[in-house]
C-alpha cells in the first residue's frame, strides 16, 4: 500500500471533511490533545454515549440536498439561496412562562466551552435519512437558565421572518414564520440538541445558522433552523406543518414506523449515498432513550 506523506497530497485533496475525519481519528487513538491545537475544545471531548458509530453521510450531500422552505422548495435551492441570510448579529428572544424572559446575545447564549459533538441519524417524513456529526449544546442547558416556572409545559420556537433575504417566504408557501415546539420534558431530554455547527465548522446557512433545534427521534421538520424565539408557554404551540396539514403532520411527529404518511410508506428508508433502503427503526432508534417519555399515550393516535 502506498502511503502519501503529507507533502505528497495536494492541498486540493484536503478537503474539510477529511479534516475533520483526521482528526476524530487523533483523538479516538487518545492521542494527548495539548499537541493537537488544532482541534476544538468541543472535539476533544470523549466520543458520547448518545453518539451512532454509523458511517457519517458526506458532507456535500448533507449541504447540498436539504429542506429549508424559506429558500425554495427543491433540495437543492437552500444550498444555493442561503448564503445570502445575514447571521451576525443574531438574538433570541426568550418569553412566556420562565423567571428570565429578554433578549439574549447568541454569543451569551452558547458559550464555546460547552460545545459538545453529538452524532445523530436524521429522518426525514420523507422517507430519507442521514448521519450528521453536530456540535452543539444540550437544549435543557439552556433553557434551565431561563428558570422555566411550574407554568411552563411547552417550549415555543419560531425561525427568522426576513423576506429580503429569504425567498421562500415572498411566496404562500408554508405559514410563516417556520414554528415548532416540544413538550418540556422532549426539550429537556438530554438527546434534544442546540446545534451550531457540523462537521466541526460553524453550522452552513442551508443547515439553520446561527442555530437550530434537533431532535433525532423526531420526523426532521420538527427540527426548526435559525431560531430567533423561545416561549414557554402552558398548552400545546401551534406548529407549521400541523397548520399546513394537520392530518398528516402531528404535532409529536415521532418516527414511527407503524403509521403512515399519505405520501410515504414510513416502513422503511433510503439513507443518503445508499441505493437499497433499510427499515425505520421505532423513535428513530433512540426507543431504548425516549420511549418512556410516552408511556400511556397512543402513538397510533398521537402520531
Ligand atoms: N425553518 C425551517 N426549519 C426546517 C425546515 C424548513 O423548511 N424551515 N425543514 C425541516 C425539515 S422537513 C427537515 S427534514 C430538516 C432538514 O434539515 P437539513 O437540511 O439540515 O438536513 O429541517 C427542518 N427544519
Ligand atoms: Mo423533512
Amino acid at each position: 500500500m502506498l502511503i502519501k506523506n503529507p507533502e505528497q497530497i495536494r492541498a486540493s485533496e484536503i478537503t474539510p471533511e477529511a479534516i475533520y475525519l483526521d482528526r476524530r481519528r487523533f483523538i479516538q487513538r487518545g492521542i494527548g490533545t495539548a499537541l493537537l491545537t488544532a482541534i476544538p475544545a468541543s472535539l476533544a471531548s470523549a466520543a458520547s454515549r448518545y453518539s451512532t458509530t454509523e458511517e457519517l453521510t458526506r458532507l456535500k450531500d448533507i449541504t447540498r440536498y436539504n429542506n429549508f422552505y424559506e429558500f425554495g422548495t427543491s433540495k437543492g435551492s437552500p444550498g444555493i439561496h442561503a448564503g445570502a441570510l445575514s447571521t451576525h448579529p443574531w438574538s433570541i428572544t426568550v418569553s412566556g412562562a420562565c423567571e428570565h424572559p429578554g433578549n439574549y446575545d447568541l454569543a451569551d447564549l452558547i458559550k464555546a466551552a460547552e460545545v459538545e459533538e453529538r452524532i445523530y441519524r436524521l429522518r426525514c417524513v420523507e422517507a430519507w435519512s442521514m448521519v450528521i456529526p453536530w456540535q452543539g449544546v444540550p437544549m435543557g442547558k439552556i433553557l434551565k437558565r431561563f428558570a422555566p416556572t411550574s407554568k411552563a409545559r411547552y417550549v415555543a420556537f419560531r425561525t427568522l421572518l426576513r423576506p429580503a433575504e429569504m425567498p421562500g417566504q415572498r411566496r404562500d408557501i408554508l405559514p410563516w414564520p417556520y414554528r415548532e415546539g416540544l413538550r418540556m420534558d422532549e426539550a429537556m431530554h438530554p438527546l434534544t440538541l442546540i446545534a451550531t455547527g457540523l462537521y466541526g465548522k460553524p453550522l452552513p446557512n442551508q443547515n439553520g445558522a446561527p442555530i437550530r433545534l434537533v431532535v433525532p427521534w423526531k420526523y426532521g421538520f420538527k427540527s426548526i433552523k435559525s431560531i430567533v424565539s423561545i416561549e414557554f408557554t402552558e398548552s400545546e404551540p401551534p406548529t407549521t406543518w400541523n397548520l399546513q396539514g394537520p392530518d398528516h403532520y402531528g404535532f409529536y411527529a415521532n418516527v414511527n414506523p407503524a403509521v403512515d404518511h399519505p405520501r410515504w410508506s414510513q416502513k422503511k428508508e433510503r439513507r443518503i449515498g445508499d441505493i437499497f433502503k433499510r427499515p425505520t427503526l421505532p423513535f428513530n432508534g433512540y426507543a431504548k432513550e425516549v420511549a418512556s417519555l410516552y408511556t400511556g399515550m397512543d402513538l397510533r393516535k398521537h402520531y
